[in-house]
Protein backbone atom coordinates (compact mmCIF):
# COMPACT_ATOMS: atom_id res chain seq x y z
CA UNK A 1 0.00 0.00 0.00
CA UNK A 2 2.62 2.81 -1.01
CA UNK A 3 0.81 6.23 -2.38
CA UNK A 4 2.84 8.22 -4.45
CA UNK A 5 5.08 10.75 -3.06
CA UNK A 6 2.99 13.52 -4.25
CA UNK A 7 -0.19 12.48 -3.06
CA UNK A 8 1.14 12.06 0.54
CA UNK A 9 2.56 15.57 0.36
CA UNK A 10 -0.64 17.01 -0.79
CA UNK A 11 -2.77 14.51 1.72
CA UNK A 12 -0.26 16.46 4.38
CA UNK A 13 -1.36 19.86 3.10
CA UNK A 14 -5.22 19.40 2.91
CA UNK A 15 -4.70 18.50 6.13
CA UNK A 16 -2.94 20.93 7.40
CA UNK A 17 -4.53 23.89 5.45
CA UNK A 18 -8.47 22.40 5.52
CA UNK A 19 -9.06 19.99 8.01
CA UNK A 20 -7.60 21.02 10.82
CA UNK A 21 -9.00 24.76 11.06
CA UNK A 22 -12.18 23.17 10.28
CA UNK A 23 -12.15 21.45 12.84
CA UNK A 24 -11.01 23.97 15.78
CA UNK A 25 -13.81 26.57 13.67
CA UNK A 26 -16.56 23.58 14.37
CA UNK A 27 -15.16 22.69 18.11
CA UNK A 28 -15.36 27.01 18.85
CA UNK A 29 -19.14 27.00 17.15
CA UNK A 30 -20.11 24.02 19.50
CA UNK A 31 -18.60 25.57 22.17
CA UNK A 32 -20.90 29.09 21.60
CA UNK A 33 -23.87 29.29 23.92
CA UNK A 34 -27.05 28.42 22.18
CA UNK A 35 -25.88 29.40 18.34
CA UNK A 36 -25.41 25.94 16.24
CA UNK A 37 -27.29 23.40 18.97
CA UNK A 38 -30.41 25.69 19.02
CA UNK A 39 -30.34 26.11 15.09
CA UNK A 40 -30.39 22.52 14.95
CA UNK A 41 -32.78 22.07 17.30
CA UNK A 42 -31.35 20.22 19.87
CA UNK A 43 -31.09 22.49 22.95
CA UNK A 44 -32.75 21.37 25.91
CA UNK A 45 -35.80 23.79 27.02
CA UNK A 46 -33.79 25.90 29.14
CA UNK A 47 -36.29 28.60 27.69
CA UNK A 48 -39.03 29.78 29.88
CA UNK A 49 -42.24 29.18 28.09
CA UNK A 50 -44.49 32.55 27.31
CA UNK A 51 -45.82 34.08 29.68
CA UNK A 52 -49.23 35.46 30.17
CA UNK A 53 -49.57 38.98 30.20
CA UNK A 54 -49.21 41.00 33.03
CA UNK A 55 -52.72 41.91 34.93
CA UNK A 56 -55.48 38.81 34.61
CA UNK A 57 -58.43 39.56 33.42
CA UNK A 58 -58.17 35.35 31.71
CA UNK A 59 -59.38 34.68 28.96
CA UNK A 60 -62.02 32.36 29.46
CA UNK A 61 -62.60 28.96 27.47
CA UNK A 62 -64.67 26.91 29.91
CA UNK A 63 -67.56 28.69 30.44
CA UNK A 64 -68.32 28.97 34.57
CA UNK A 65 -67.41 25.68 34.34
CA UNK A 66 -65.25 24.35 38.18
CA UNK A 67 -64.25 21.21 40.25
CA UNK A 68 -64.26 20.17 43.19
CA UNK A 69 -62.15 17.83 44.03
CA UNK A 70 -59.09 16.73 46.55
CA UNK A 71 -59.59 15.02 49.49
CA UNK A 72 -63.64 14.97 49.32
CA UNK A 73 -66.12 11.88 49.03
CA UNK A 74 -67.83 13.30 45.90
CA UNK A 75 -65.76 15.14 43.59
CA UNK A 76 -68.24 17.55 41.35
CA UNK A 77 -68.34 19.35 38.04
CA UNK A 78 -70.07 22.91 38.99
CA UNK A 79 -71.03 25.44 37.06
CA UNK A 80 -72.15 29.09 38.26
CA UNK A 81 -75.52 28.52 37.85
CA UNK A 82 -75.26 25.63 40.33
CA UNK A 83 -73.96 27.65 43.26
CA UNK A 84 -77.65 28.88 43.24
CA UNK A 85 -78.52 25.81 44.69
CA UNK A 86 -76.89 26.48 48.14
CA UNK A 87 -77.88 29.10 50.47
CA UNK A 88 -77.14 32.73 49.04
CA UNK A 89 -75.27 35.67 50.67
CA UNK A 90 -74.28 38.87 49.32
CA UNK A 91 -71.14 40.97 50.60
CA UNK A 92 -70.13 44.72 50.27
CA UNK A 93 -66.46 44.58 50.46
CA UNK A 94 -63.31 46.42 49.67
CA UNK A 95 -59.61 45.30 49.11
CA UNK A 96 -56.41 47.01 48.09
CA UNK A 97 -55.42 46.53 44.59
CA UNK A 98 -52.37 47.34 42.40
CA UNK A 99 -55.17 50.02 40.82
CA UNK A 100 -56.19 51.04 44.04
CA UNK A 101 -58.53 50.63 46.33
CA UNK A 102 -62.22 48.64 45.12
CA UNK A 103 -65.11 48.38 46.28
CA UNK A 104 -67.57 45.38 44.88
CA UNK A 105 -70.68 43.73 46.01
CA UNK A 106 -70.82 39.61 45.63
CA UNK A 107 -73.46 37.09 45.98
CA UNK A 108 -72.86 33.78 45.98
CA UNK A 109 -72.56 30.66 48.22
CA UNK A 110 -70.51 29.95 50.92
CA UNK A 111 -67.00 28.11 50.13
CA UNK A 112 -67.70 25.50 53.21
CA UNK A 113 -71.11 24.80 51.93
CA UNK A 114 -69.73 23.53 48.72
CA UNK A 115 -66.88 21.95 50.05
CA UNK A 116 -69.37 20.51 52.95
CA UNK A 117 -71.11 19.17 49.95
CA UNK A 118 -68.78 17.15 48.39
CA UNK A 119 -67.82 15.78 51.78
CA UNK A 120 -64.90 16.20 53.29
CA UNK A 121 -62.88 13.10 53.82
CA UNK A 122 -61.69 14.00 57.60
CA UNK A 123 -60.23 10.87 59.65
CA UNK A 124 -62.22 10.27 62.33
CA UNK A 125 -58.82 8.68 63.76
CA UNK A 126 -57.10 11.52 63.99
CA UNK A 127 -57.45 14.40 66.62
CA UNK A 128 -58.84 17.26 65.12
CA UNK A 129 -57.99 16.16 61.64
CA UNK A 130 -59.77 19.20 60.34
CA UNK A 131 -56.83 21.60 61.28
CA UNK A 132 -54.81 19.97 58.91
CA UNK A 133 -56.30 20.39 55.75
CA UNK A 134 -55.98 23.50 52.83
CA UNK A 135 -58.16 24.70 50.04
CA UNK A 136 -56.23 25.31 46.99
CA UNK A 137 -58.45 27.73 44.40
CA UNK A 138 -56.95 27.44 41.26
CA UNK A 139 -57.98 30.25 38.00
CA UNK A 140 -58.26 29.83 33.86
CA UNK A 141 -55.11 31.65 33.89
CA UNK A 142 -53.10 29.76 36.25
CA UNK A 143 -53.71 32.12 39.46
CA UNK A 144 -53.78 30.28 42.35
CA UNK A 145 -54.32 30.80 46.07
CA UNK A 146 -55.08 29.05 49.34
CA UNK A 147 -56.93 28.94 52.29
CA UNK A 148 -56.42 26.83 55.40
CA UNK A 149 -60.12 25.01 56.15
CA UNK A 150 -59.81 26.40 59.80
CA UNK A 151 -60.02 29.87 58.51
CA UNK A 152 -63.31 28.66 57.10
CA UNK A 153 -64.95 27.32 60.48
CA UNK A 154 -66.95 29.30 62.59
CA UNK A 155 -64.55 29.71 66.04
CA UNK A 156 -61.48 29.69 64.18
CA UNK A 157 -61.11 31.86 61.27
CA UNK A 158 -64.24 32.43 60.67
CA UNK A 159 -64.00 33.85 57.20
CA UNK A 160 -67.05 34.01 55.15
CA UNK A 161 -65.40 33.19 52.04
CA UNK A 162 -67.83 33.05 49.16
CA UNK A 163 -68.01 31.44 45.63
CA UNK A 164 -69.30 34.34 43.87
CA UNK A 165 -71.85 34.21 41.12
CA UNK A 166 -72.44 37.68 40.64
CA UNK A 167 -70.13 41.12 41.10
CA UNK A 168 -71.82 44.27 41.39
CA UNK A 169 -74.84 42.88 40.12
CA UNK A 170 -73.10 41.32 36.82
CA UNK A 171 -73.03 37.44 35.87
CA UNK A 172 -70.13 35.77 36.49
CA UNK A 173 -71.68 32.37 34.45
CA UNK A 174 -69.16 32.65 31.88
CA UNK A 175 -66.36 34.18 33.73
CA UNK A 176 -66.45 31.63 36.24
CA UNK A 177 -66.96 32.46 40.10
CA UNK A 178 -64.90 34.43 41.97
CA UNK A 179 -63.15 33.79 45.44
CA UNK A 180 -64.27 36.50 47.92
CA UNK A 181 -61.88 36.67 51.43
CA UNK A 182 -64.07 39.21 53.16
CA UNK A 183 -60.91 39.58 55.93
CA UNK A 184 -58.10 40.35 53.66
CA UNK A 185 -57.89 43.71 53.13
CA UNK A 186 -55.73 43.02 50.27
CA UNK A 187 -56.99 41.78 47.49
CA UNK A 188 -54.88 38.56 45.94
CA UNK A 189 -56.87 36.38 47.28
CA UNK A 190 -59.91 37.25 45.04
CA UNK A 191 -59.35 35.02 42.68
CA UNK A 192 -61.75 34.98 39.61
CA UNK A 193 -62.07 32.80 36.63
CA UNK A 194 -62.11 30.51 39.27
CA UNK A 195 -62.10 26.88 37.31
CA UNK A 196 -61.20 24.18 41.00
CA UNK A 197 -61.46 24.54 44.58
CA UNK A 198 -59.14 20.95 46.05
CA UNK A 199 -59.26 20.18 49.47
CA UNK A 200 -55.85 18.97 50.62
CA UNK A 201 -54.69 17.45 53.30
CA UNK A 202 -51.31 19.36 54.26
CA UNK A 203 -50.51 17.58 58.09
CA UNK A 204 -48.46 14.73 58.44
N1 LIG B 1 -57.47 34.72 38.35
C1 LIG B 1 -56.87 35.76 38.96
N2 LIG B 1 -57.47 36.36 40.00
C2 LIG B 1 -56.88 37.39 40.62
C3 LIG B 1 -55.61 37.88 40.20
C4 LIG B 1 -55.01 37.22 39.09
O1 LIG B 1 -53.93 37.59 38.64
N3 LIG B 1 -55.68 36.17 38.50
N4 LIG B 1 -55.03 38.94 40.85
C5 LIG B 1 -55.47 39.20 42.22
C6 LIG B 1 -55.03 40.46 42.73
S1 LIG B 1 -53.38 40.54 43.12
C7 LIG B 1 -55.87 41.51 42.99
S2 LIG B 1 -55.35 42.90 43.80
C8 LIG B 1 -57.26 41.48 42.53
C9 LIG B 1 -57.52 42.65 41.62
O2 LIG B 1 -58.88 42.64 41.27
P1 LIG B 1 -59.38 43.11 39.82
O3 LIG B 1 -58.76 42.21 38.83
O4 LIG B 1 -60.85 43.00 39.87
O5 LIG B 1 -58.91 44.51 39.62
O6 LIG B 1 -57.59 40.28 41.87
C10 LIG B 1 -56.99 39.13 42.39
N5 LIG B 1 -57.52 37.98 41.67
MO1 LIG C 1 -52.99 42.67 43.86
Amino acid sequence: MSSHPLRRVFTRRFTVLFAVPALLIAGAVALLPGTAAEAAGTTPSTQTAARPPAGHHPPIPAQGIFFVKGKVAHPARLTVADLARYPQYTQHVTFQSGTGPQTHTYTGAKLIDILTAAGPAFRADVKNDLLRYAVLVHASDGYEAVLSWPELVDGFGGTQALLASSEDGRSLATEGPRLTVPDDTKGGRYVSGLTSITLVRVGA
